[in-house]
């Protein structure tokens, strides 16, 4: 049954937005229904909250006064009693048991990078150009092999980017990966406000300027569509969770899964240890026993910059947006209304004005709010976060070529020379300013690729090692 105007101005009255409907007599009844759907879709007493700014707003410059390091497990291995030998160990045994599942999010536009598709589909292999996606159903499946086990592969979108991946994926033959094994679904959104008057902003006669509700809402979206009951009921306790960009991604890394499960963690981080104090990564710190990331953009120079006895950065672990949960843990924190406050971000967003005149502000003329994933951490009972290397586990892609950092060209050039040193581990060499390139199906690791190279192997061309 279609909505009506009235039942619609029955939404919208209380919180005086029935603005929006201004444009109704001129729509026909399939543009009708379709705004009526994004009118129902949204909580307006919520929204209602986050306008007025009643909702919990964190001072987050005192947090990191008071700031010190959670439980980590620092590169070398130190930090935990266990060895990290015993984290792989029981990383493999929970692979092999199935009990691994892995979540991507792949939901934003992409706009610092300028490219049109969804960004899983940016060529990323230096010699292959093989997509980002491509390059991770490379590594599921090789993992796959590895373990003797199927690893269902969650994979979020949004409005902006499900069909273009739907159909990336369809054309492409799931990537090699089998039919039920891929489960895309697409996360929510939120509309954006007028960031005086906070008033609904349309995008088009028919239409709210909406979008994606941020990488928080993945847990609304993962219940909503019957995932979390599907990771429950196939015995998939635990969740590696990972972003788009990072061709890097050590994704299924068994010690990482390991040190998870050894230190009875809900939620693991990876960090890496900044380089230099404003990186733009997520902080982790712990503030009262709970473990917190404040955002780059939230921490204060003096904090950022604050030395330890030895002279390093004391808040030196830096996320880099790849975790674990604990599949209840999720499941315990899905209907919290508070373990996932909104952020805002002041933004320019193109709207319909008054006289129905499209307008693209050249200065932030409103306010968007998106949840962030990692703000689980202080819902947590247990944390830990485990230090990774760069070199080996993050070269996102955000920028085009051209900016200083997280470029195309730099992450290439990382993944070139990851396994320029696998090579050079199994014995081999590699002429200089040659290209190397290892798809995961041929050797996940360095020690695997021993096992198939002949003893002084050497590269003298450029050289993409296929399955
Ligand atoms: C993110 C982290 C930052 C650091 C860095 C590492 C945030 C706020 N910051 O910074 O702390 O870990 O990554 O690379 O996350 N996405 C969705 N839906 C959304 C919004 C984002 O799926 O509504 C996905 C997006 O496709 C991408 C990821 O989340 O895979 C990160 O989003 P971003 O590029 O906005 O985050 P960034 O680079 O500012």
């Amino acid at each position: 049954m279609s909505t009506t105007f009235e039942e619609l101005t029955a939404i919208l009255a209380p919180f005086d937005q029935t603005h929006v409907l201004r444009y109704w007599d001129e729509l026909d009844a399939k543009a009708q229904e379709s705004l009526a759907d994004q009118v129902k879709a949204i909580d307006f007493n919520e929204l209602a909250r986050l306008i007025k700014g009643e909702d919990e707003q964190v001072d987050f410059a005192a947090m990191a006064k008071d700031a010190t390091l959670p439980m980590a497990v620092s590169a070398d291995g130190s930090g935990v009693e266990w060895s990290p030998e015993d984290a792989r160990e029981k990383g493999e045994q929970a692979l092999r048991d199935g009990q691994i599942a892995v979540v991507l999010v792949a939901g934003g536009q992409g706009t610092r990078l300028g490219f049109d598709s969804p960004k899983g589909m940016f060529p990323a292999g230096p010699i292959s150009s093989r997509t980002l996606f491509q390059i991770f159903a490379d590594r599921l499946l090789a993992t796959e092999r590895r373990y003797g086990v199927a690893i269902p592969w969650y994979l979020m979108t949004s409005e902006a980017t499900d069909t273009d991946t739907r159909a990336y994926f369809a054309e492409n033959n799931n990537l090699g990966l089998a039919d039920d094994q891929v489960i895309i679904f697409k996360q929510g959104t939120m509309p954006a406000v007028d960031a005086k008057s906070g008033k609904l902003l349309l995008a088009a006669k028919d239409s709210l300027a909406l979008s994606p509700d941020g990488h928080g809402g993945t847990l609304r979206a993962l219940d909503r569509t019957g995932c979390l009951q599907r990771m429950k009921e196939n015995g998939h306790q635990h969740l590696f969770y990972f972003q788009v960009d990072n061709p890097l991604v050590t994704l299924c890394d068994p010690e990482f899964i390991g040190h998870h499960l050894l230190s009875g963690s809900e939620m693991t981080s990876q960090v890496i240890r900044k380089r230099y104090p404003t990186e733009k990564v997520g902080n982790v710190v712990q503030v009262d026993g709970r473990t917190h990331v404040i955002e780059y953009s939230d921490l204060p120079d003096e904090a950022a910059e604050m030395t330890d006895a030895s002279g390093g950065l004391k808040l030196w672990a830096g996320s880099i947006a790849v975790h674990i949960f604990d599949v209840a843990f999720l499941e315990r924190e899905k209907n919290s209304d508070t373990s996932l406050p909104f952020h805002r971000a002041s933004k320019k967003v193109p709207y319909l004005s008054d006289s129905g005149e499209e307008i693209k502000p050249e200065t932030p003329n409103a306010t968007k709010f998106e949840t962030f994933i990692f703000d689980l951490l202080p819902s947590a009972e247990q944390t830990i976060i485990y230090e990774v290397d760069p070199a080996k586990a993050f070269a996102p892609i955000k920028n085009a070529d051209g900016a200083e950092t997280d470029t195309p060209l730099l992450a290439r050039q990382a993944i070139v020379n990851l396994h320029r040193g696998w090579i050079e581990e199994a014995g081999g060499s590699v002429a200089a300013d040659v290209k190397v390139e290892i798809n995961a199906k041929y050797a996940l690791d360095a020690a695997e690729l021993k096992t198939k190279l002949p003893e002084n192997f050497r590269v003298d061309s450029d050289r993409y090692f296929d399955a």
